[in-house]
């Protein structure tokens, strides 16, 4: 049953879906009004002809519907078909209970159909507070290509007579999804509490008009990698705290170590440096060393250390992960980040090696740049930027003095982090680079 009494339908909403052995099939209401009464039950059986209900309609006229009041209904065959049993002991298809939200549809999650909620409650669940019911129209075999791809079909626009829904308006639905261009579930998930991200649709240029193009295919990286950025952009509000660290002093001691240690092949960077530099940091700050609960009401501290490093590989960025960061050495962290990222450019990675981070840092120091606004990694709730080194002059109270200063970008997510936290988070990040020595308090 997908009416009850007292409801009030709109001419062509499906309002009882029958079912036969081959097919089941949503029969439609020939005119819009409030159903007074129901003259069916679930699981009756029924055949051309029966009432099915009476509806006063519109204009104030009773009027009763028929089984098969479409010309084109299959129930016009003279087999009798149960109406849909949602209760039945037997898996069968859900079709109309999946209308509510085919995200969560038997398909999509592995419920058994007979224990999806009835297509009231489903419709309800998706727009809670609201009485009229607007049940997408479309046919059980659509229902069912939806239903395998995930499709919510509230959110698809039908091409078709009446506004049905055709196999072609999934498909496009999916294309756009894919192509990052849909943006409403992104919005809801967000719990933007309706609050949609109502965008233009992405402009569609042809690009030889004006001069000579070519179209190349983006690396399976960078596939896999695009849609986890845009959600993380999109669904993160990001702030970003800029910064200096004064590593003069810490340079000089890493190239002097690598000196020392050339002969067992010891080689320090600064990466493995700032690496450990950060556990001491976010030991003092755990929020930035924490994820946010799925419903956004709890954070979810971490009492481990393993950091994930961006890894440029020819065929786009990668993030290994370095576990443990707080029992291991920077000799050791940075062997083992030299070796992750040989990996990851020769394409070597396992699964495991890119799970688990509990903060992210991106190195741009070997290439260049003061400062940028790097993305977060979800889950994880913040992620620190490094540029490029460069001597400055610095102002010590009396004179201006060369230093060596690492610019520092610390994007966050600010549900988690405060502004002023932020901030106190790379002072102490910039004073612990400054004086490794403060690793040990
Ligand atoms: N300032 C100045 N020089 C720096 C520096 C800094 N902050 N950081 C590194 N360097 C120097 C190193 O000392 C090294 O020089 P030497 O060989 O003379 O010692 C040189 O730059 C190259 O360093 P590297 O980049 O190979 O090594 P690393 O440990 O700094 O970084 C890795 C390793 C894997 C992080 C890096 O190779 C990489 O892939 N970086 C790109 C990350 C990226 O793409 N981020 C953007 C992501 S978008 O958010």
């Amino acid at each position: 049953m997908l009416v009850k009494a007292g409801d009030k339908v709109e001419a062509e909403q499906s309002v009882i879906t029958v079912e036969s052995d081959k097919a089941s099939m949503e029969i439609p209401c020939p005119q819009s009004g409030v159903v007074k009464e129901m003259k069916v039950n679930m699981g009756d059986k029924v055949k051309e002809g029966t009432l099915m209900l009476i509806l006063e309609a519109s204009a104030g006229i009773s009027s009763e519907a028929p089984a098969a009041a479409e010309p084109s209904a299959p129930l016009a065959s003279n087999e009798p078909m149960p109406a849909q049993p949602v209760a039945s002991n037997e898996p069968k298809p859900a079709p109309a209970a999946a209308t509510g939200n085919p995200l969560q549809s038997s398909a999509a999650t592995g419920t058994p159909a007979n224990t999806a909620p009835s297509p009231a409650q489903a419709v309800q669940a998706h727009n809670p507070g609201q009485t009229s019911i607007a049940i997408p129209h479309a046919s059980p075999s659509i229902r069912a290509f939806a239903r395998e791809l995930g499709v919510d079909l509230h959110l698809v626009n039908g091409t078709g007579p009446k506004q049905r829904i055709t196999k072609e308006d999934v498909q496009q639905f999916v294309k756009a999804a894919v192509a990052g261009a849909l943006t409403k579930p992104v919005a809801e998930k967000s719990g933007g509490g309706g609050g949609g991200l109502e965008v233009l649709a992405w402009p569609k240029v042809d690009f030889s008009k004006f001069g000579e193009t070519e179209e190349l295919e983006l690396s399976r990286i960078k596939k896999l990698s695009g849609p986890n950025l845009h959600r993380n952009w999109v669904m993160i509000p990001h702030v970003t705290q800029f910064d200096e660290a004064d590593v003069t002093d810490l340079e000089q001691f890493r190239k002097d170590t690598n000196t020392a240690m050339a002969k067992q092949g010891v080689k320090t960077t600064m990466l493995a440096f700032v690496m450990k530099a950060c556990v001491a940091v976010l030991r003092k700050y755990p929020n930035f060393n924490s994820s946010l609960s799925e419903d956004c009401s709890k954070i979810i501290l971490k009492k481990f250390y393993n950091m994930g490093f961006a890894a440029d590989t020819p065929n786009g960025l990668v993030v290994p992960v370095v576990k443990g960061v707080d029992t291991k050495g920077v000799a050791q962290i940075a062997s083992e980040v030299g070796e992750l990222a040989a990996q990851a450019r020769e394409g070597k990675l396992k699964g495991a090696d890119m799970q688990g981070a509990t903060f992210t840092i991106s190195s741009l120091g070997g290439v260049g740049g003061t400062a940028f606004t790097p993305i977060i990694n979800a889950p994880e709730v913040a992620i620190l930027g490094l540029s490029r080194s460069d001597i400055k002059p610095v102002w010590n109270g009396k004179e201006f003095t060369p230093r060596l200063m690492l610019p520092m970008s610390l994007s966050y997510d600010h549900r988690v982090i405060d502004g002023a936290q932020a901030a106190r988070f790379t002072t102490e990040l910039a004073a612990v680079l400054a004086d490794m020595r403060r690793v040990l308090l």
